[in-house]
């Protein structure tokens, strides 16, 4: 279906829109507006036809325009726009838990549903501390996050999240007793890997320092992402989540996975917890849950988490926690039909035999000028520029400009430039990715 030709506003009409993580000034003085999308294309308002390498913002997993998703949403619609899920139900939330548990990583088959990645980790949080709570170990409060680490924008995810602007703003409005461990970036020693890098699974040792300091009997729980997307695509080196699991383990501390950008196919396997067979205790997700259709995020606990909640008289609301619009009957139609596809396409697996094709084409670009790294997993694959002196963050910006001005949308975070496409993604858009890419680098060095 195409949609009626896009009517581009006035700059005048820009201004109302405050715009998220945007440089609203930048953009508003010279704006990129997309009106159409299918397959593995996006349309700007004024007709050109633009590659997605990064579906969308890593969510359209499946790739653009499904119609399998819209009419299902479309039905839906019509049927019962709406219905809560506070002391009521209805059958499509019942079904999507279950489809999602099938998927799930061993255990991990009690499902609570959010609206957006964010939500999905503060809820996972606050699971996380009242689990220890209904267990009797109030005394268990404290939540380790990472360095770099990106989990969303509620104030528990920034707290736990390790981005500094994130952080800055908000210091006094922290979450109490957050600490973090270090981020497993390293140039000096992994620079240019294949995959996993070989070097840094002795930095989830680092939990151990962060156990001793505080005492494991206030640690309710440890958050990390599988891969970091967000602070430019970290990945875990060989060991490393293995680790983390034992020494949480040993502890007796959860283990929380943030699968937002991991989640649904991205690395090869339903998610990464499966891919790099390490089980959390709690799984966010978000975003490829419904190919970007509708927002919708999904919480994923492990059976002793739920069961530990299910004490007590019947008549007692066990968690108090939820939102109005948690399994909105859209969004599990929506996440219905983008299982559905994932399941006939095969798109949940196909992110491992696409991925020597994408670390072909990412490290291509290796020996260009300023390329200071290249690094990939799955389908995902990052390069790393070397930042103008005195200006963070230029070289980036310029190069996604090109790409985007010769047709090519990717990601970019400072002077890292991320690659997420959907997973339909062709060998040869790969290529056509890459050789775009490396254009703008050179073309801008
Ligand atoms: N956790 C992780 C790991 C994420 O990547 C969120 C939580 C928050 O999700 P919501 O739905 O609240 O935005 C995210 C979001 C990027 C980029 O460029 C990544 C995200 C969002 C926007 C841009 O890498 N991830």
């Amino acid at each position: 279906m195409n949609a009626k030709p896009a009517a581009v506003p006035a700059k005048s009409e820009l201004e109302a829109f405050w715009m998220p993580f945007t440089a609203n000034r930048q953009f508003k003085a010279n704006p990129r507006l997309l009106a159409r999308a299918e397959g593995m294309h996006y349309w700007t308002a004024e007709g050109r036809r633009i590659l997605d390498a990064v579906a969308g913002l890593w969510c359209v997993n499946a790739g653009h325009g499904r119609r399998e998703i819209a009419d299902a949403v479309a039905a839906q619609l019509a049927t019962m726009e709406f219905a809560p899920t506070f002391q009521m139900g209805h059958p499509a939330a019942f079904e999507l838990a279950n489809r999602l548990a099938a998927i799930a990583p061993p255990g991990l088959d009690r499902i609570f549903f959010t609206n957006s990645g964010s939500e999905s980790v503060d809820t996972a949080l606050k699971i996380a501390i009242a689990y220890q709570r209904a267990r009797g170990q109030a005394s268990r409060f404290r939540v380790i996050g990472r360095e770099k680490g990106y989990h969303g924008v509620g104030f528990g995810g920034i707290s736990v999240g390790g981005i500094v602007n994130n952080r800055k703003f908000f210091a006094a409005s922290m979450l109490p007793g957050v600490d973090h461990l270090p981020h497993t970036l390293s140039l000096e020693h992994n620079a240019f890997s294949r995959g996993l890098p070989q070097w840094g699974a002795h930095l989830a040792n680092e939990l151990e320092r962060l156990i001793a300091l505080h005492d494991a009997s206030t640690i309710a729980a440890v958050i990390v992402e599988p891969i970091s997307g967000s602070a430019g695509v970290i990945l875990p080196p060989v060991g490393y989540l293995k680790r983390l699991r034992e020494i949480c383990d040993k502890h007796d501390i959860l283990l929380i996975f943030d699968e937002v950008i991991t989640g649904f196919g991205r690395i090869g396997s339903p998610f990464a917890a499966q891919a790099f067979e390490v089980t959390p205790d709690l799984m966010t997700t978000a975003k490829g849950l419904t190919n970007g259709a509708i927002p919708m995020g999904a919480v994923f606990a492990a059976r002793k988490i739920y069961d530990a909640f299910m004490q007590g008289p019947e008549q007692t609301i066990e968690l108090f926690h939820g939102y109005t619009y948690s399994a909105h009957p859209a969004a599990c139609a929506a996440a219905l039909a983008t299982l559905d596809i994932y399941a006939r396409e095969g798109l949940l697996t196909r992110a491992a035999e696409l991925a020597p094709r994408m670390e072909e084409a990412v490290h291509s670009l290796r020996g260009l000028p300023g390329v200071i790294d290249t690094r990939n997993c799955g389908l995902i694959g990052a390069v790393e520029l070397e930042p103008r002196s005195g200006r963070p963050g230029s070289r980036g910006y310029d190069v996604f400009l090109k790409c985007f001005e010769r047709g090519v949308m990717v990601r970019q975070t400072g002077d890292i430039i991320a690659l997420s496409p959907p997973l339909i993604v062709e060998p040869a858009q790969l290529a056509t990715i890459a050789e775009v890419l490396g254009g703008a680098i050179r073309d801008t060095a």
